[in-house]
């Protein structure tokens, strides 16, 4: 446990473009991993990021998770009724290869609910992505008011 909390802190102080370092995920890369602070009270938040497949082969994003929130769920974004709704994206993102996905606000993004009490000056959590195949890769996610 010990040593997984000090990956952890290493990888927190990787630059924003981070290129994991595992064979398999050499060709992934993650940047631009943002939460939106909680606003006061409130237990709902949203994590971004921008996912670049520059492997020949397409991936899978099929789950998320992160010690920021008790839960935490892919989601889409569908128009019923003329109403934007948000929806649990169940069966993952398809990333082609050679293409990028971007989760941004109003669009596709990271559903965080149940979020944990904030250390004082938190500025930064993790987004967990499990790839179809893959496993579990950890992106170090800046805390922010609004989309940096
Ligand atoms: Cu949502």
């Amino acid at each position: 446990m010990k040593l997984i909390i000090r990956l952890l802190v290493v990888m927190a102080l990787l630059p924003i473009h981070l290129v994991v370092n595992a064979s398999a995920t050499d060709q992934i890369l993650f940047s631009h991993t943002w939460v939106k602070m909680p606003m006061p009270g409130m237990q709902m938040s949203a994590g971004y990021v921008d996912i670049e497949n520059t492997s020949s082969n397409d991936i899978k994003v099929i789950a998320v998770r992160t010690p920021f929130s008790k839960m935490a769920e892919l989601h889409d974004m569908v128009m019923v009724n003329k109403v934007m709704q948000m929806r649990h994206a169940s069966d993952g993102w398809v990333i082609a290869a050679g293409t990028s996905l971007s989760l941004a606000p109003g669009g596709k993004h990271v559903m965080l609910m149940g979020v944990k009490l904030l250390e004082s000056n938190q500025s930064e959590t993790i987004l967990e992505f499990n790839i179809e195949g893959l496993g579990w890769v950890a992106v170090p996610a800046a805390l922010k008011v609004s989309m940096p």
